[in-house]
């Protein structure tokens, strides 16, 4: 083969969109010269392809190890066409050029990663290294080799061939892809090679998440910040679920604060069993109820707080039919009677084609999502100045826990299924958290402020006369009991108290619930929310 040909290089696993391609390259007049797979699959497909091998004069070796890293390739790849030595380098040898590279690499995600406890020895052949090889040369030498890894490209990529001008942008878009491409395909090898060592079941020394743009956003969490959500391309969270894959069916686009309040609503429903409603305003859950009646279970969580739930996020664990789409639509703020709710999202694992239909004649901005469930024991990251924390998500449920009797009086089985209900929903609530829940409902909640009396007021003033025999639940300890927090909820008539433990005046706490007749439950667990 001349230097003259204009040749393509095509190595490809997913091979989906390679007749097209290939169709349009031989039309353009390319050769295509292919890997063993890649060749077969063309010459399937009737189009002309030169192996490999006739081009190395050497057989694919290794069991496939050794396919294309050989000079007659890379060099043919990598020489500056603007340097005389180069391309007499290349004549002297006999080397043709390629002016497009279509590479993508061995299934390491679908058939390693995915795939729970693949053998060492399997995970290891699934390392592709001619084939980033092949990418990272073309890339560097991208302003006169084309490098192709998507098949989503090959359109825009013919088209770019067809045309008379060059376009250097478009070129470096492609390297940038081709370089983000080997990342990522990186870094779920060396996640992977992790887990396999001996201290593979902790956190990592250090960690490259690949991240793909799903959307730019409008703007931030204020106008005047920019703002774009990505998609969390490491290997480990394929099919993870949770708010990112999420599909929208309805709505106006969804902005930085929506993606916020949506995630905090699904996961917080995600985490009852029975048909549950959860509305959260600002991250907060405002209102929670289950009930096996889910229109019911809708009402209360309105009920708990009308005014806070007016433009907020409603999330359910189970379908929406056209019962609950019609009540969604038509329900009526509790506070003035008259206002239809009003709602930024409404987020459900399903939906049925009515209640899908109602709903998006609710309004034209009300977005609607369809989301799965997040897979336990994910990564959650958070940003600080300079660096990043890593940690598992809070993920216990009350099976993981115990409830432990510290007071002279027992709870009711009530009393303890109301514990267990609040429990579950002030790990949603930002510290200092205090929920009151009775019968399956959130009565009231405190969030946020830095003094845990002050959530216990707010809390206790929501939930109003309903506090009484009601339980109460409490992300951390209390510090302090007499003439404090444990005091002021046995005086509001409180059932029974929920806390972790863990305090050095836990015997105040003890004593000042004897003395009051009330309940105290510990659960030895924290769940701090900051
Ligand atoms: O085993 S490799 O790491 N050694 C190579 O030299 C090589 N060259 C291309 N894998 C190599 N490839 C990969 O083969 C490509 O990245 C592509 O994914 C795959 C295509 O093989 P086939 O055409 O035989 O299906």
């Amino acid at each position: 083969l001349s230097t003259g040909n204009k040749q393509a290089l095509i190595s490809l696993s997913d091979k989906r969109g390679l007749a097209f391609l290939g169709n349009g390259l031989q039309g353009l007049g390319y050769s295509i010269i292919s890997t063993g797979g890649t060749a077969s699959a063309l010459e399937e497909a009737g189009i002309s392809v030169t192996k490999v091998e006739e081009i190395t004069h050497f057989p694919e070796m290794l069991d496939g190890r050794v396919k294309t890293l050989h000079p007659s390739i890379h060099g043919g790849i990598l020489a500056r066409r603007d340097y005389s030595t180069h391309m007499e380098a290349l004549s002297s040898h006999g080397i043709g050029t390629f002016d497009i590279v279509v590479v993508n690499l061995y299934p390491f995600y679908e058939k390693v990663t995915a795939t729970n406890g693949v053998a060492f020895e399997d995970g290891i052949e699934n390392i592709d290294i001619g084939g980033p090889t092949l990418i990272r040369a073309a890339a560097k030498n991208h302003t006169d080799v084309l490098v192709v890894v998507d098949h989503e490209d090959y359109p825009a990529v013919l088209e770019f061939l067809q045309g008379k001008q060059d376009d250097h942008d478009f070129r470096r878009k492609l390297a940038w892809k081709a370089f983000q491409h080997v990342a990522s395909y990186d870094s779920a090898v060396s996640e992977w090679l992790w887990k396999q060592t001996a201290d593979g079941d902790k956190l990592p020394p250090s960690f490259t998440v690949p991240l793909s743009l799903k959307s730019t956003l409008r703007y931030g969490e204020n106008p005047h910040q920019k703002a774009a959500f990505y998609d969390d391309k490491s290997i480990s969270l394929v099919n993870a679920g949770g708010i990112a894959t999420a599909i929208q069916h309805h709505g106006k686009e969804m902005s930085y604060n929506n993606y916020l309040d949506a995630d905090a609503a699904w996961n917080c429903v995600s985490e009852f069993k029975s048909p549950t409603c959860v509305i959260v305003k600002h991250t907060n859950p405002c209102g929670v109820a289950s009930r096996q009646d889910v229109l019911e279970a809708y009402r209360l969580a309105v009920k708990a707080d009308p005014v806070s739930a007016f433009g907020g996020i409603v999330a359910f664990n189970t379908t929406v039919d056209e019962e609950l789409a019609k009540e969604i639509r038509e329900f009526r703020s509790p506070t003035d009677g008259s206002t239809r709710m009003f709602y930024e999202i409404v987020v459900a694992p399903k939906y049925t084609e009515k209640g899908l239909e109602i709903l998006r004649g609710k309004s034209k901005t009300l977005r609607i999502l369809e989301a799965k469930k997040s897979e336990k024991g994910m990564l959650s990251l958070r940003q600080v100045g300079g660096g990043w924390l890593a940690q598992d998500s809070d993920d216990l449920t009350p099976e993981d826990i115990k409830f432990n009797v510290m007071s002279e009086r027992v709870p009711l089985e009530a009393e303890l299924n109301d514990a267990e209900f609040a429990w579950l929903c002030v790990k949603h609530v930002k510290s200092n958290a205090i929920v009151i829940a009775k019968n399956n409902c959130m009565l009231g909640m405190g969030s946020g402020q830095p003094n845990r009396v002050e959530s216990l007021r707010i809390a206790f003033r929501k939930a109003g006369e309903e506090a009484k025999g009601a339980a109460l639940a409490s992300d951390a300890f209390f510090p302090f009991a007499w003439n404090d927090a444990v005091e002021e909820a046995c005086q509001n008539g409180i059932g029974v108290i929920a806390e972790p433990g863990g305090s050095i005046r836990d015997a105040d706490a003890v004593d000042c619930c004897n003395k009051y007749g009330v309940s105290l439950v510990f659960t030895n667990v924290r769940h701090f929310r900051h």
